[in-house]
């Protein structure tokens, strides 16, 4: 059984995405980041960076903060969304750190420029609406003529990156400006287990963009 620490966040529904993918058991403990509870003792001890996503694995007494390290932990448990194929396993860990390192960390401070705190900072809402955009781009380059970001197949690449797009109204992006996204994100979306990790630790409707019949 895995405990998984989480909030209704894109880092936290990687995890519980995961989760429903590989079919792995698991107890969502609820950690509102809104009230301070990352900063508990009790979390801080399971998280030492205080942030959620957290999980302990009960069966191997292993326990994990960085959603990037979880991702890649409950692949090698399940054996499911890493490719063992070494170019195909290399561009897997590629696309990950490319989530991890730039799209997930520009995304988020996208919304806190561009949605939560309009006018605060012209220098930072001009900043990140670019590098957003860019990146957004180079999703699209990678997806042309395939159907997951690493070819075919359905990675946790994809899972990192997809909860991130899940919220681009937010980021002022547009997903028609992106086709290939656009087809790959509702690609994903469509996936029950995509339903059901979105909807923890609350329920919750898989946002769907505009004009694409949500
Ligand atoms: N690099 C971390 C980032 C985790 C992160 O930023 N978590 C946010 C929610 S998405 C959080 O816990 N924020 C609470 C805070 O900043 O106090 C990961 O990928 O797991």
């Amino acid at each position: 059984m895995i405990e998984l620490y989480t909030w209704a966040t894109p880092n936290g529904r990687k995890v519980s995405i995961a989760l429903e993918e590989m079919g792995l058991p698991y107890e969502v403990h609820p950690v509102n980041i809104t009230q301070g509870e990352q900063f508990k003792p009790e979390f801080t001890a399971i998280s030492p960076n205080q942030k959620i996503p957290a999980i302990v694995d009960r069966q191997s007494g292993i326990q994990l903060m960085e959603s990037g390290a979880i991702l890649l932990y409950l692949a090698q448990k399940s054996g499911r969304l890493l490719p063992e194929e070494p170019a195909k396993y290399w561009e897997t860990i590629q696309w990950l750190m490319w989530q991890k390192g730039g799209f997930g960390p520009t995304l988020g401070h996208a919304l806190h420029y561009l949605k939560f705190n309009r006018g605060k900072s012209e220098y930072s809402e001009e900043r990140h609406a670019r590098e957003t955009y860019r990146l957004y781009k180079v999703l699209d380059r990678q997806l042309a003529g395939q159907r997951f970001i690493v070819d075919d197949e359905y990675t946790i690449a994809d899972i990192a990156s997809w909860p991130w797009v899940a919220r681009h109204e937010f980021q002022t992006v547009d997903l028609d400006d992106y086709p290939n996204v656009l087809a790959w994100y509702l690609r994903i979306a469509n996936r029950p287990a995509v339903k059901a990790g979105w909807s923890v630790p609350v329920p919750d409707e898989v946002p769907m963009p505009r004009g694409a019949g949500g």
